[in-house]
């Protein structure tokens, strides 16, 4: 996930983040205090429950939604295709228990298709098999910090103006990773994301 909010940043693309199955109580609460850090990005994250209640879904889905054309991702068995369903007038879309699909090492859905929510074709929905590897290899490691809003908010603190945020002295970020005492601050998982995508980035390519 975090991947590909970098490269929707990247691309000034308005990211929605949404956790599904709010019906399924414990493993939700799990997953949403996971989502912290991001809770606190972006415009948050919005919580649904799309089989049992899709209808309650429906209307605040529509508002975000409306006249852009929205690429769903997420993991196999999120509910990606259910969303296709409720949302777009006569979709039967295959979806499956997340087991099935588990089993068969595949996504129930295999190829990324668009669909128009309205006859006037405004709003659009693309369903897809979620997450597969998501290449950032297009963004320089010194780009990293800015793509990512919780680090960028200190990235300018910085005493050093090449700073990489790994080591250096004086570093805004470095000193604003969340710890037991000042537990506001970045996430530790997500200052660890970066180091690792920052080594990953430069690394050669080609
Ligand atoms: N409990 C619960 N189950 C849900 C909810 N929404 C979807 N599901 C179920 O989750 C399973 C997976 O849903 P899909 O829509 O096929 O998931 P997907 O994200 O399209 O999965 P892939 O195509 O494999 O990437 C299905 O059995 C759905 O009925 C929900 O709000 N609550
Ligand atoms: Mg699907
Ligand atoms: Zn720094």
């Amino acid at each position: 996930m975090a991947r590909a909010l970098i490269a929707a940043e990247a691309e000034r693309i308005q990211p929605i983040i949404a956790l599904n199955k709010s019906d399924l109580v414990e493993p939700f609460e799990r997953a949403w205090a996971k989502l912290a850090p991001y809770r606190r990005m972006h415009h948050g994250v919005l919580p649904l429950s799309l089989k049992a209640s899709g209808e309650a879904d429906y209307a605040s889905l529509m508002k975000l939604l409306a006249g852009k054309s929205t690429l769903v991702l997420g993991p196999s068995g999120s509910g990606k295709s259910t969303l296709t369903n409720l949302l777009v007038p006569g979709a039967t879309v295959l979806t499956q228990e997340i087991s099935q699909a588990l089993n068969s090492g595949k996504h129930t859905t295999t190829s990324t298709t668009w669909y128009w929510i309205d006859e006037a074709r405004t709003t659009g929905l693309i369903d897809s098999p979620g997450f597969q590897e998501f290449g950032l290899n297009h963004i320089a490691p010194m780009q990293l910090a800015g793509l990512m809003p919780d680090i960028a908010e200190h990235a300018n603190d910085c005493k050093f103006y090449n700073c990489t945020h790994l080591h250096e002295p004086g570093c805004g970020v470095i000193a604003n990773v969340a710890s037991a005492a000042a537990p506001e601050g970045i996430s530790a998982s997500r200052y660890k994301i970066y180091g690792e995508l920052f080594a990953e980035l430069s690394q050669k390519r080609y």
